[in-house]
């Protein structure tokens, strides 16, 4: 079934210059970018964006990290694109994510690997609408 997810390659992958090489992954899969816009996140995006993390001991961490540098955000379609675009991202940390994914492949082993993990992709239909408003509107 045709689905859309939203991807969000993280300040770690922008500044690393990765934009080009995650992109060209997704497109490779047959995905197609609906929306794409490089832009840097506002600190009311990411409460929304991480809000099922609030309270946990990575939340704020996290959220500074996100605001440290602009994101590229992606409206991508295909089909079980939820699932395939988790697939190609692989393990949320990097030193388990399997070789062939994005995390795998390209995800450093050392410092802040799991907050620094280059990608985010939505987890479920509902999640993915909510969080294309959040970052479309
Ligand atoms: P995913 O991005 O694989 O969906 P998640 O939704 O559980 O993972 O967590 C969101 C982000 O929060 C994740 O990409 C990186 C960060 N994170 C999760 N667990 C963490 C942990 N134990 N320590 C540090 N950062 C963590
Ligand atoms: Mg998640």
């Amino acid at each position: 079934m045709t689905e859309r997810t939203l991807v969000l390659i993280k300040p770690d992958g922008v500044e690393r210059g990765l934009t080009g090489e995650i992109l060209r992954r997704i497109e490779a899969k047959g995905y197609t970018f609906a929306e794409l816009r490089k832009q840097q996140a506002s600190a009311e995006q990411l409460a929304a964006h991480y809000a099922e993390h609030e309270g946990k001991p990575f939340y704020q961490p996290l959220v500074d990290f996100m605001l440290s540098g602009p994101v590229v955000a992606a409206v991508v379609t295909g089909n079980e694109v939820i699932k395939g675009f988790r697939s190609l991202a692989g393990a949320t940390d990097p030193t388990g994510a399997a070789p062939g994914t994005i995390r795998g492949d390209l995800g450093r082993d050392w410092g802040e690997k799991v907050q620094k993990n280059l990608v985010h992709g939505s987890d479920s239909v509902e999640s993915a609408e909510r969080e294309i408003s959040i970052w479309f509107g």
